[in-house]
């Protein structure tokens, strides 16, 4: 198989990849990638080391992780945020034999003993990059939460990113010359796989916009007349928002080649919005770290509210009953049957790093993987996510949290007694994390959020916090979350 990145041995002056006012042509990139790769193996790494990334909002971030992936590195991105806690969790459980980063004060001490190195600038006696050949060797290993305990890495492999991303060029006719813009983060796979690599491996550019605003993702997409916008269903809500009241962001929107959206459900009402203000029909799509992306409205297809489009070709797709066996279904099945959605095919992860256990629990001999999410299947194809198999997985502005962890988190601040976490159906987050207290000493909500933050990431901290006296439990004393949700309305 070719590389990766294809034209990193005859890059080009095309843009390649934009932050803010700083840019970098494929040829400035392959040179900026070579002596990031110099400065590895003068530390004495070598190629299928893992080595983390501080995902800090710098052109220096994507050069890592672009030079990292074509030379054979496994990457461990980090989030710049991620609280004592759960860091402490990942670098013990990736092993990093290194961590790199675009400003390594902002990061110093951090990582412990772990020597972070800086991503160097471009030398002009950097040796050239010798990009690997695809090979189904790792490439990622990126945190994903469970119901319960701390995130499990999932091992992405260099096929599972290069098929992956040609089954999503063929689905939206993406090419060199798109100019993917989006103000995602770059340590899961919506903005770092599909973003950064996804626009590289086309030949095209990346505008990141590292912190989300509606007007600073409408200012980069008047840079880029006629972009591919990636985000998630909050930033179309909150874009819708803004759009609302100034007319100028809907047009920035209006001028973009495909508006894409995923990593959660896009509400139906929020795509009649988007069609409304821009004349878009969004381009939905869904898939999971483990998987990458399994299904995707086709840029020439039916762009169906609700719908998540039909599988990806290359990607084989059923639904399965309680006992994993397939539902009938297509012509002459049951439209309306809801199964668990089980998929198969090159995008599949390689597993959970240490965690033989949680693999085999969700991959099967034959190579299915499950995924937890209900869906029904239509005759045509179409997909329609109706839930999840486990209500203690939520999804909060697009980011996956395991109310398991947010709960042990909680239970270790002194004031806590008894905590118990679920998902509130929210308009800007889809689901907003709402915990139940029990306290042993007076204590309040923010701290109690600041503590979530502190130890685990920003993201997972409550939304909303409630002091009760006990939580409701059964006979056999399990906490009834069902009561808690009809708590919150
Ligand atoms: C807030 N902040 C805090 C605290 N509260 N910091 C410390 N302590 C606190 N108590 C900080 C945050 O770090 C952040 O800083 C800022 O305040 C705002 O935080 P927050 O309120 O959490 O942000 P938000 O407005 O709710 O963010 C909405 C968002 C975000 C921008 C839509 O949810 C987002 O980026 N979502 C993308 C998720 C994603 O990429 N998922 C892909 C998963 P600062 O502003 O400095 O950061 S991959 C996947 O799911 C699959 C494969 C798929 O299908 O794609
Ligand atoms: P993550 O672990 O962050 O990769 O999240 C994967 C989960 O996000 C899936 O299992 C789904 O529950 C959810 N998801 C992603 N895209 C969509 C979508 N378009 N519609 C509904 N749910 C989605």
């Amino acid at each position: 198989m070719d590389a990766l990145f294809p034209w990193l041995d005859a890059p080009s002056d095309r843009l390649a990849v934009r932050v803010g006012d700083a840019a970098l042509t494929q040829r400035q990139l392959a040179a900026a990638c070579a002596a990031h790769v110099a400065a590895l193996r003068a530390r004495g790494l070598a190629t299928g080391d893992r080595v983390a990334v501080w995902t800090q909002p710098a052109l220096a971030t994507a050069v890592a992780l672009v030079a990292q992936a074509a030379a054979g590195y496994v990457s461990v991105p980090l989030d710049a945020k991620l609280g004592d806690h759960e860091l402490a969790h990942v670098l013990g459980d990736a092993a990093p034999r290194a961590c790199v980063a675009a400003d390594v004060d902002a990061v110093a001490g951090r990582a412990g003993a772990l020597a972070t190195l800086a991503v160097t600038a471009p030398t002009a006696d950097a040796p050239p990059l010798v990009p690997v050949a695809v090979r189904g060797a790792p490439a990622l290993v990126l945190y994903t939460s469970g119901t319960t305990g701390a995130p499990k890495g999932a091992v992405i492999t260099d096929r599972n990113v290069a098929a992956n991303l040609d089954m999503l060029a063929r689905a939206w006719a993406w090419t060199g010359d798109d100019v993917v813009v989006h103000a995602l983060p770059l340590y899961h796979v919506h903005g770092l796989v599909l973003g950064l690599f996804g626009s590289l491996r086309r030949g095209g550019a990346l505008r990141w916009v590292p912190r989300f605003t509606p007007d600073g993702l409408a200012d980069a997409l008047r840079d880029h007349p006629r972009a591919v916008v990636f985000a998630v269903p909050t930033m179309y809500h909150r874009l819708c928002d803004a759009a609302d009241a100034a007319p100028a962001i809907a047009d920035a929107l209006r001028g973009a080649r495909l508006l894409v959206s995923g990593s959660a459900p896009l509400a139906a009402r929020e795509h009649a919005r988007v069609e409304r203000l821009t004349g878009h029909r969004v381009i939905e799509r869904y898939g999971l770290t483990e998987t990458l992306i399994n299904c995707s409205a086709r840029h020439d297809g039916d762009r169906r509210a609700g719908h998540v489009g039909p599988r990806l070709d290359g990607v084989e797709l059923r639904l399965v009953d309680d006992a994993r066996r397939p539902l009938a279904a297509g012509a002459g099945g049951d439209a309306e049957a809801i199964g668990e959605v089980a998929v198969r095919g090159p995008n599949v992860f390689a597993g959970y790093l240490n965690r033989d256990d949680a693999t085999r629990a969700v991959l099967d001999a034959d190579g299915w993987f499950y995924t937890g999410d209900l869906a029904t299947l239509a005759p045509d194809g179409q997909v329609r996510i109706v839930g999840r198999r486990s209500t203690d997985i939520l999804k909060c502005g697009g980011f996956k949290v395991g109310a398991g962890e947010v709960e042990a988190a909680l239970l270790e601040h002194p004031a806590v007694a008894e905590a118990a976490v679920i998902g509130a159906p929210d308009p800007d987050l889809g689901e907003r994390i709402v915990a139940f207290v029990v306290a042993r000493a007076p204590v309040d909500a923010a701290a109690l959020a600041d503590h979530v933050a502190a130890h685990l990431s920003p993201h997972k901290r409550p939304r909303e916090l409630r002091f009760v006296d006990a939580l409701p439990r059964n006979a056999m004393g399990k906490v009834q979350k069902t009561a808690l949700r009809a708590l919150t309305g």
